[in-house]
């Protein structure tokens, strides 16, 4: 192969993969991602949610460390919702989040900005803002399971 051909070959093989969706093998990796962003990002929330629950002394700095993987963590099951990830292992995706994707996009988008506002507030090291941001935090998640996630897990 000449050479300039093989390079370009190798530029659009690498333009290719670059979708979000392209970066998974088959939908099981894909399920497994989102589940696995979801579990680390709700780990690192329940810490500050004791936290804004008065059921663990609040220190800022260990809830600044804690929003910032929150925030990280929040937009990344987002990439791995794509289409045919709806089956190949156990999960509680509704088709609701195919069938009304603007919708799921939109709940998606108010967590992470939700999520944001809660990393200001705990950078600022300010409690009472930590536990009004962390209830709109909680009003989103909810707000998207009660939407879009069923209440048993899929075969
Ligand atoms: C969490 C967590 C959720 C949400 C949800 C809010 O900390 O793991 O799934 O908050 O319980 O209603």
């Amino acid at each position: 192969m000449p050479r300039l051909f093989a390079a370009a070959v190798v530029i659009a093989g690498l333009a290719t993969a670059l979708p979000a969706a392209a970066q998974f093998q088959k939908p099981e990796d894909a399920i497994k991602y989102r589940q696995s962003a979801f579990t680390v990002m709700a780990n690192h929330l329940g810490r500050v949610g004791a936290m804004a629950q008065g059921r663990v002394p609040f220190d800022a700095k260990v809830a600044a460390d804690n929003t910032a993987i929150v925030v990280a963590m929040s937009t990344l099951p987002f990439t791995a919702f794509g289409a045919n990830t709806d089956m190949g292992m156990p999960n509680r995706a509704k088709p609701e989040i195919w069938r009304e994707s603007a919708k799921f996009k939109a709940a998606a988008d108010k967590m992470a900005e939700e999520v944001k506002k809660l990393d200001a507030a705990a950078r600022a090291g300010n409690l009472d803002a930590v536990k009004a941001a962390m209830g709109a935090v909680g009003g989103s998640c909810k707000a998207c399971h009660d939407d879009f996630r069923a209440e048993r897990y899929s075969n």
